[in-house]
């Protein structure tokens, strides 16, 4: 039977990893072990070693940059052990070769690896093929001792590939045990219970906790260990194998975190955000703010200095999209409803961001679920604003028609035409609404730059006057560093221009043009990151059906992407 098996990234982070039944030991201990004396080393050759009662065999990726390990008791000479190594190596490469693909560690960082069922249909698989090729009849007990002997042997002169040789031809003997260690799976070709130890590790394993070698590390190798950590932020920049391999080795034992040594990750980490459009500014504060997190921290094992950052970025960037605060529309309209007057929301933004379009979007919903909406025109400002919203009015009517809904129209608009005060209309189309027992009144502004001063005060007044429950910024997915300065300034011409001591500001953002970016969704970030509020809608195209709500992790899964 197999002690454990464990899939890991040259970069160190574990992906995968089984534990045989009954096995209480980490396998952390040999796995270190075999880090240290072997991979680090760069031997090759023999892919053999033996870590105390332990035989430990392995296999280098070098294409997808992995390690696969296997750990037994060295007391057996289990024959299908290489074999199963190819097998899952081949397996694990073809079901994830598209995670595996770049092979950055960012991205199997964010990669859910469940790989049990194949691992134990290849185990089974491996176990009858060894078992077909041994002898049916039970082993008796010279063999078993013979079999015993030939693996001391071979323990002894560890390092001999012919040794390695030696002992793969014994094991026609050792399918015997092959069996007792299936057996031990349930049927359902599940996991066994593991011990809690092992299960922590493999939950942080799954998380992307990485692999460091053990801290027992003596006087000498603390001192190779110094030299190497002055290397490290040349080591830290390499990009293939060797790159990777000199962080894991830089960074060998219990130390606590510094600084100096996370400054070449963060410096990639932010270079990265800012890649993906995360305002510059916000990408600066985002990984200062996890470099303050993490020093002095002292690192745990099967960890490194790039995986530590990146996992505290990652958790920093998932709690900056969890809404402090949950924006429920739909409960809120019922609530307003119960109270005899209507859920008032506006929208506000720079030029062309999608303000209408998303305002038409956000009826259908609204719509779909039973309310009735009063669009008030109040662009009095762009040719063509209030005909735009009379066209969706009319869609909208035609999808949900009048006879459906009692001989009403599901939505209305309020238009005064152009050159008028917004603000005035608004009030009226807000009074208008609550004669009519309108459910939603959604009121959409003219475009307007944040710098632009008397705009801004236009529309600070529109919403102090009319004190709406939902002020929507509306941004565009697109923007990097501007989106910083946008909500800055409409935050503070709604602050400024406000008459109540408690300023009516943007409670939440509707993201549009989500469908455009790829995977540059930085926008996000620095969103919510300045006004601290939740992203409310997303809009994903031009059809009606195209709004979502945002999905943090996804978001940060795309953003961790190399
Ligand atoms: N691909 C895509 N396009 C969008 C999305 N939302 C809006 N648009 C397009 O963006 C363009 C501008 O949309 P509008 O709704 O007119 O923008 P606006 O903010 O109201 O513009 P102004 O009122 O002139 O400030 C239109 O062509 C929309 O079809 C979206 O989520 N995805
Ligand atoms: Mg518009």
């Amino acid at each position: 039977m197999l002690d454990f098996f464990t899939i890991f990234g040259k970069g160190g982070i574990v992906l995968w990893c089984f534990q045989g039944a009954g096995v209480t030991e980490s396998f952390t201990g040999p796995v270190n072990a075999l880090i240290r004396s072997v991979i680090l080393q760069e031997r090759s050759g023999n892919n053999s070693y033996t870590h105390e009662a332990l035989s430990l065999k392995y296999k280098l990726d070098n294409e997808f940059e992995l390690v696969f390990v296997v750990g037994f008791q060295k007391i057996l000479t289990l024959t299908y052990v290489d074999k199963l190594i190819t097998d899952v190596q081949l397996q694990f490469r073809d079901r994830y070769k598209n995670e595996l693909d770049k092979n950055v560690s960012l991205k199997l960082l964010n990669s859910n690896f469940e790989f049990e069922n194949d691992f134990n249909m290849l185990l089974r698989e491996a176990e009858d093929s060894s078992k077909a090729k041994g002898p049916a009849s039970m082993r008796t007990f010279t063999e078993s001792l013979k079999s015993q002997k030939t693996v001391k042997s071979m323990i002894e002169t560890k390092g001999g590939d012919k040794v390695k040789e030696q002992g793969g031809k014994k094991n026609k003997n050792a399918k015997k045990e092959g069996k007792g260690g299936r057996l031990r799976v349930d049927g359902q070709g599940q996991l066994p219970m593991i011990s809690p130890a092992f299960q922590e590790l493999q939950l942080n394993s799954m998380k992307g906790d990485l692999l460091s070698v053990d801290y027992e590390s003596s006087e000498e190798e603390e001192e190779e260990e110094e030299e190497v950590v002055e290397e490290e932020p040349e080591r830290i920049k390499g990009v293939g194998f060797g790159g990777m391999f000199g962080m894991l080795k830089g960074l060998v034992g219990a130390k606590s975190l510094s600084r100096e040594d996370m400054e070449p990750v963060l410096d990639k980490m932010r270079d990265h955000l800012i890649a993906k459009n995360v305002a510059a500014e916000i990408s600066i504060q985002l990984c200062d703010s996890v470099a303050k997190k993490l020093e002095g921290k002292v690192m745990g094992t099967f960890t490194t200095v790039a995986s530590t950052v990146k996992q505290a970025l990652q958790e920093s960037l998932v709690q900056i999209l969890q809404p402090k605060r949950r924006v429920d529309i739909l409960r809120d309209v019922l609530e307003a409803r119960s109270q005899r007057r209507p859920f008032i929301v506006t929208f506000c933004g720079v030029n062309g961001v999608g303000k209408s379009t998303n305002l038409a979007k956000i009826s259908f919903w609204l719509i779909e679920n039973g309310f009735t909406v009063l669009i008030a025109a109040c662009d009095t400002f762009r040719a063509g604003a209030v005909e735009q919203l009379r066209t969706h009015q009319r869609r909208l009517n035609s999808l949900h028609p009048p006879e459906q809904h009692g001989g009403r129209p599901v939505v209305q608009l309020y238009e005064k035409g152009y050159g008028k005060d917004a603000a005035g209309i608004a009030m009226e189309a807000i009074a208008y609404a609550r004669n009519q027992a309108f459910d939603v009144v959604l009121v959409d502004t003219a475009g307007r730059m944040q710098d632009n001063a008397p705009l801004m005060t236009a529309l600070a007044k529109l919403i102090a006057v009319n004190m709406p429950d939902l002020v929507l910024f509306v941004g565009e997915a697109l923007v990097g560093n501007e989106a910083v300065d946008q909500l800055v300034k409409f935050n503070q011409a709604l602050a400024d221009h406000s008459m109540s001591d408690k300023p009516r500001l943007i409670d939440g953002i509707v993201l549009t043009k989500f469908d455009t970016i790829d995977d540059k969704v930085g926008a996000a970030i620095s969103m919510t990151y300045i006004t601290g509020q939740p992203i409310v809608f997303v809009g994903t195209g031009q059809t009606y059906n195209d709004l979502r709500s945002l999905n943090a992790r996804a978001v940060v899964s795309a953003l961790m992407k190399a």
